[in-house]
């Protein structure tokens, strides 16, 4: 967290309390965030390690992560007409804590959601699937977001993470568009903007031939490994 910030929101959040315990309450539930954060972060690094020797590769990439900036926060909560208090954070916004997860393909991205989504103590509060139904601007991602108990010194804490799981074409596209776009009122262009959205359709396409040429190879090594179990079989029978 940008420590630079910490001082002002204090001056930002409204309600009960002076401006260092307000901050104090803010940073306590950045905390919780963190922490959050860092078990669901667990929960795909084990299912990354588990499927990556039942399957021999690895099916996540690389996860990232960040807690949202204070200024942000009070962007979004001045944006969606909210109270500007410790409080209202928690019950109003849902990508605080946030993680990103790379995956090499799309189906990865569905299998590994799935794994998390079946785990007894997490509950999906919201999917909004971008990759069946990209954004008009071809952006492609699997959103999530998810309840998890967080257990601390006082007792057990409900807290909300967002999820993106993108491949790893899907992360270039979405980075420089970002990038690109960013606080830049030409890049809302319609030639620029249908050339973006060129791009998005092209990256997909490619996404879905990867997966395409990943599949021949396995349905292949499949059929090599049945023919030396067949021919294994009849050498013995041989020498019976
Ligand atoms: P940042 O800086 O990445 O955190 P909501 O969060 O519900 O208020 P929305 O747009 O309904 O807003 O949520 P949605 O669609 O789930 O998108 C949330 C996040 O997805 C964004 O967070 C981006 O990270 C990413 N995203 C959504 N649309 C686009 C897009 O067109 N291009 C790119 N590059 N990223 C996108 P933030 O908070 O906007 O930004």
């Amino acid at each position: 967290m940008d420590e630079s910030e910490n001082g002002l929101i204090g001056e930002f959040l409204e309600g009960t309390g002076d401006s260092f315990e307000k901050v104090n309450r803010f940073m306590e539930l950045m905390t919780r965030y963190d922490c959050a954060i860092r078990e669901v972060r667990t929960k795909f690094e084990v299912l990354n390690e588990e499927l990556s020797y039942k399957t021999s590769r690895n099916p996540i990439e690389s996860i990232t992560s960040r807690v949202k900036r204070p200024m942000s926060i009070v962007g979004k909560l001045k944006r969606l007409q909210k109270p500007l208090t410790v409080e209202s954070i928690s019950e109003n916004l849902n990508d605080v804590a946030g993680i990103r997860v790379i995956c090499s393909f799309i189906d990865d991205i569905y299998k590994v959601a799935d794994m998390l989504a079946r785990q007894d103590d997490i509950t999906v509060v919201q999917i909004k699937d971008y990759i069946r139904k990209p954004k008009p601007n071809g952006y492609r991602s699997y959103h999530m977001i998810v309840e998890i108990p967080v257990f601390f010194s006082e007792g057990k804490r409900m807290m909300r993470v967002e999820i993106q799981l993108r491949t790893v074409a899907m992360d270039f596209w979405a980075s420089l568009e970002h990038q690109m776009k960013y606080k830049k009122e030409s890049a809302d262009r319609p030639d620029i903007a249908a050339e973006l959205k060129s791009c998005a359709e092209t990256i997909a396409a490619t996404d879905a031939r990867m997966l395409g040429i990943r599949k021949r190879i396995e349905s292949l090594e499949k059929e090599t490994e049945e023919g030396k179990d067949a021919l294994e079989g009849s050498v013995k029978l041989f020498r019976l």
